[in-house]
């Protein structure tokens, strides 16, 4: 048998450009790299275990260059393809302080604003256990060919053109969506192509799983608590009580809920009392991927993606899964 029927990521989107009758191609050269950089990455991560072989982060290796440690690599990675891409004019980051500009006329010129955070669930990095790149994207509203302004990128969750993330896992996969459904492509390790896997995905509206960090219990909200007590009770007409998955790689844990049904739940705690996870990097593009699917996220007060934000690493509490369950979390809260 001579190979199979696949769809690579670039002819996805390059086939998806024919969606919007006005597209000039800069997104779809956008994304190619997104795709580009998160093969490098996964390449790294691959490696990681193989650190100790090959010299420790801060220490000098072989070829006399300085290890960087695996997420202010991913880091790099992404913002050089999004330098070379020529279509992106700024870059946020969970890992820097402030935003990134060029100063060269063609990266100025570039339409779009890229959030990310660039290896999620950093912990489980030396553990080997699954990591995840969070992205979000949006068009620049101050003008073409000047730099960007803090203002590009405080925009609402609303306002985002895609988001997707990349699951470096059993096996590695990119999800994203343009507002258009959500789609997921894993990547052949043999031709080095991300192949299309998950076409349309729709998240179960009701699901069985519960992912939180419990051993902030006693820190939750009143109405949290209760939650998570309705999810342990017994009761067979709602299937409960549901089961408790916590892998701490929102990445990981989202992906599995997504497509099995669930709910992940970061609330405020005493320690963090605006919650953990950062709006513009982990949740605004996590949400807009949920609600495309038919899921729902929520800061238990609002929708997630209406919230205009303050500051760039401002942080919310987070939940985000099956319609239903969120549903019954706000009859808590
Ligand atoms: P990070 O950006 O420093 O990796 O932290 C974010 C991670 C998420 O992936 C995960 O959902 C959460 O932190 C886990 O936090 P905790 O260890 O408090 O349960
Ligand atoms: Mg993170």
């Amino acid at each position: 048998m001579f190979g199979y029927n696949v769809k690579t990521l670039t002819q996805f989107i390059i086939e998806r450009q024919a969606d919007f009758p006005y597209a000039t191609g800069e997104f779809t050269r956008l994304l190619y790299h997104v795709g580009v950089a998160a093969k490098l990455v996964n390449k790294k991560v691959n490696k990681a275990g193989l650190v100790d072989i090959l010299g420790e982060a801060g220490n000098i290796n072989v070829q006399g260059e300085e290890q960087k440690k695996l997420d202010l690599l991913a880091n790099w990675q992404f913002v050089q393809a999004l330098k070379n891409s020529r279509e992106c004019c700024g870059v946020a980051s969970e890992e820097d302080q402030e935003i990134i500009t060029w100063d060269d006329e063609l990266s100025r010129d570039g339409n779009y604003i890229f959030c990310m955070d660039p290896l999620d669930g950093s912990s489980n990095i030396d553990v080997n256990v699954s990591i995840g790149t969070i992205f979000s994207i949006y068009r620049r509203i101050s003008p073409r060919g000047t730099k960007p302004t803090i203002e590009d990128f405080l925009q609402p969750g609303n306002k985002q053109v895609a988001a997707g993330y990349v699951v470096y896992g059993s096996s590695t996969m990119l999800v994203y969506t343009t507002g258009r459904g959500v789609y997921g492509f894993t990547l052949d390790p043999s031709i080095g192509e991300f192949c299309l896997s998950h076409l349309n995905i729709q998240t179960p509206e009701n699901g069985k799983i519960y992912s939180v960090n419990e051993a902030n219990y006693h820190q939750f909200p009143e109405g949290v608590k209760k939650y998570i007590d309705y999810c342990k009770e017994s009761d067979k007409e709602t299937n409960r009580p549901y089961s408790s998955r916590y892998i701490g790689s929102l990445v990981a844990d989202f992906h599995r809920n997504l497509l099995k049904g669930g709910i992940f739940l970061y609330p405020k705690t005493q320690s963090a009392p605006k919650g953990k996870l950062r709006l513009i990097y982990e949740c605004n593009p996590i949400a807009f991927l949920a609600e495309q699917a038919g899921g729902a996220a929520t800061d238990g007060t609002k929708r997630i993606l209406d919230i205009k934000p303050e500051s760039l690493h401002q942080r919310v509490p987070f939940f985000v899964g099956s319609k239903n369950m969120i549903n019954k979390l706000h009859e808590f809260l």
